[in-house]
């Protein structure tokens, strides 16, 4: 298949298409409705409700390869924060026992190791009208490689952020504590734009103009040893990597508050991160190209992402049963 070429109105290059299948090895079989279907036939009809009107739910949890083997990170909280975004939307969800026996089979049936999934659920093929409550609930999970999010030794030497002009939606508006598909058209003017400024990655701000998150994670603000994030009300996900970050910083004796936090907070900053399941930890360098800390990663940031990947490779002791096998 010919690439298209670069087209300027969208900043959309050939090149950058070219890198996808690299960055994304997709797999031999998704699970669909029950059943393990190969990934071509994987398909649905055009008038699939969630293509019309964004009535999606989904997940990105990973997998990755321990000294036990293959095992989820965190499946009982990811399929537990699915079913809640379902719940939100009234659609009817499967079980959190069937989920995750679901994601262990497409794991290991395509015979990956370490491998990024994305469970999904929405309301499928049937008749238009916005009102979709009737139409059946299609529930699929795919799994594919996905390596660095934010690119190449983002890891390690941190990412060029600008504050976006989107902001995120208001409370009462589009719930952003439901993982929604409709939430990334938000997600997607943020990137766009980050993209087009020539910055890896966006922050959005909430109505009140205080500090929100990326596009697709979580951010995490550090000045004289106190570790702040913002509040579940400052229009975020409450992400589960989050989460993580939130109990291993307290496991090293930080002080960590969730806190709104002033956009100028982030120009004043000694280290800032992001968190997210594709993202992992990521160190930010620049907001808006105002250097953070020493414009590496910092000092703090650096253990505790060791103490992340630690975790999640099963190199320490599983001390809150994080780990599911897929054998
Ligand atoms: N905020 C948003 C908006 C978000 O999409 C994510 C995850 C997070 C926070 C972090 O949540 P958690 O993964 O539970 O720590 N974004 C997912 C989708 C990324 C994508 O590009 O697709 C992810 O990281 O899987």
């Amino acid at each position: 298949m010919t690439a298209p070429a670069k087209d300027p109105a969208h900043g959309w290059s050939a090149a950058a298409a070219e890198k996808v299948p690299e960055k994304k090895k997709t797999a031999d079989v998704i699970w669909m409705n029950g059943k393990l279907v190969p990934w071509a036939s994987a398909t649905v009809h055009v008038s699939t409700h969630a293509l019309h009107y964004g009535s999606s739910v989904f997940e990105g949890m990973r997998a990755y390869n321990t000294p036990k083997g293959p095992c989820l990170f965190r499946a009982k909280e990811h399929m537990r924060r699915f079913i809640d975004s379902g719940r939100v939307y009234r659609m009817q969800m499967l079980d959190l026992e069937e989920l995750i026996e679901a994601c262990k089979l497409v794991v290991r049936e395509n015979g990956f190791k370490d491998a990024y999934l994305r469970p999904l659920a929405f309301r499928g093929a049937g008749p238009l009208g916005v009102n979709g409550s009737k139409i059946p609930i299609d529930t699929l999970i795919m799994a594919m490689q996905w390596g660095s999010y934010l690119g190449e030794g983002a890891l390690e030497s941190g990412v060029d952020v600008g504050i976006s002009s989107w902001n995120r939606p208001g409370p009462n508006t589009i719930p952003q504590g439901a993982k929604a598909g409709g939430n990334y058209l938000s997600g997607q003017l943020i990137a766009m734009e980050a993209e087009r400024l020539g910055y890896h990655e966006g922050i959005a701000l909430d109505v009140e103009g205080t500090v929100s998150e990326g596009s697709g994670e979580n951010i995490f603000v550090i000045r004289d040893g106190v570790i702040v994030t913002p509040p579940a009300a400052s229009s975020i996900l409450p992400g589960i990597t989050r989460d993580t970050l939130v109990v291993l910083a307290k496991e090293h004796g930080y002080e960590v508050r969730q806190e709104r936090i002033p956009r100028e907070m982030l120009y004043m900053a000694d280290e800032i991160f992001f968190t997210g399941t594709a993202a992992e930890v990521t160190p930010v360098r620049s907001v808006d190209r105002i250097q953070v800390g020493a414009g590496k990663r910092g000092p703090i940031t650096e253990v505790l992402q060791k103490a992340f990947f630690d975790s999640v490779k099963g190199v320490r002791e599983d001390r809150y049963g994080w780990l599911t096998p897929i054998a």
